[in-house]
């Protein structure tokens, strides 16, 4: 397979566009197309403050990598859930999410290729190998220094996810319950406390339309009407939400990821393993082989229903309160859901975030 603009032999061929393109070429392709969705659905401007939350991942690497090229100020967040069981989850993710900051820092600063033929070299996908050379780089800001925040959960709250997980009903069977809340609550609460404008997660097109079929088959509308690209800060105390790749199909992220010569944590989570997630991506999977691009119609004919106000009346702000504690908003009075969770008492916001 050759790439359709210059002959040379494609990374990927992208049967839902009917479009094959070298490293180079996708490269340019795919931060095109990030910059785009940014402005379609006005998710930040360059003078905004970005926080990206960054696991180790392909997609919230790659996202990160993606913006700092595209010249947006952004910064990442890691948070330690301290998931080494059965196998070193949490220590790799960082480990992987550190080596990045330190190839790109450089890199930005003299404005230099960090794509690694030797990451090229491990990928499973054969046509990766054939790229000759790595691909350069679009020119960049020299006055951004991205930083990395990493909150620890053990370090902060005093116990991993697994062990509060395992205390509290909240986590019987898997801790993803514990683990989502504290993830979106600390999320929430560094992006408001140190000034940034937006957040930025790596959620893709998979991702997106996962959620999708589960909502729809069990047609829960609320759920629906707040499903989109941005998440506007409906009120004080929320960050404004955004998902810049919620176009993208997984191997696209992917293939970004090797070409870029990103090196990310291949395994997913263990309590991910067969979730019911999983179980819809590999449905639409099916469905996808059958028929290339549905999944992208799915969800873009969704944004479509959404926005002509198929939704609308579902869209209802609940009435929130401010936690006693923490302050931040929650639906019933007194303290909320992550301060119940980690029973913290007293009003003291420096433990509470
Ligand atoms: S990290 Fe946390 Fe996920 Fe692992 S424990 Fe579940 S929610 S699966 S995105
Ligand atoms: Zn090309
Ligand atoms: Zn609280």
């Amino acid at each position: 397979m050759r790439c359709r603009k210059c002959e040379r032999a494609a990374v990927i061929n992208m049967r839902q566009h009917k479009l094959a393109l070298c490293g180079e070429h996708y490269s340019e392709w795919f931060l095109a197309q990030t910059e785009r969705a940014i402005e379609k659905y006005q998710m930040f401007t360059r003078d905004e403050p970005v926080l990206v939350a960054v696991s180790g991942g392909k997609d919230s690497l790659s996202l990160w990598d993606a913006l700092l090229r595209l010249g947006y100020r952004a910064d990442g967040l890691y948070i330690g859930l301290g998931i080494n069981e059965p196998a070193p989850y949490s220590d790799v993710s960082l480990e992987k999410t550190r080596a990045f900051v330190s190839s790109v820092t450089p890199a930005l600063a003299r404005g230099a290729s960090v794509a690694s033929r030797e990451v090229a070299k491990q990928s499973p996908n054969n046509e990766l190998e054939a790229a000759s050379s790595p691909p350069p780089l679009p020119a960049m800001r020299q006055d951004f220094v991205p930083t990395l925040h990493v909150i620890d959960i053990e370090h902060v709250y005093g116990k991993t996810i697994p062990q509060i997980a395992r205390e509290k009903t909240r986590g019987h069977g898997k801790p993803c319950a514990a683990c989502g809340l504290t993830k979106r609550y600390v999320m929430n609460r560094i992006a408001l406390d140190k000034g940034y404008a937006v957040l930025a997660t790596g959620h893709n097109l998979d991702d997106e339309v996962a959620v999708l079929l589960q909502n729809t088959l069990r047609w829960q509308t609320g759920y629906l009407a707040r499903q989109a690209p941005v998440l506007p800060a409906s009120r004080e105390g929320l960050t404004r939400k955004v998902k810049p790749f919620c176009r993208f199909y997984e191997r696209e992220t992917a293939t970004y990821a090797l070409v870029r010569g990103i090196d990310y944590i291949y395994d997913e989570c263990p309590h991910a393993v067969g979730n019911l997630t999983n179980f819809y991506k590999t449905l639409l999977n099916q469905l996808e082989a059958q028929s290339p691009g549905a999944k992208l119609g799915f969800y873009l004919e969704f944004l479509r229903a959404r926005s002509e106000g198929a939704f609308e009346q579902f869209n209802q702000v609940e009435a929130l309160h401010e936690c006693e504690v923490c302050g931040q908003p929650t639906s019933a009075p007194g303290r909320c859901a992550f301060c119940r969770m980690w029973d913290i008492q007293k009003v003291d916001r420096a433990v509470a975030r």
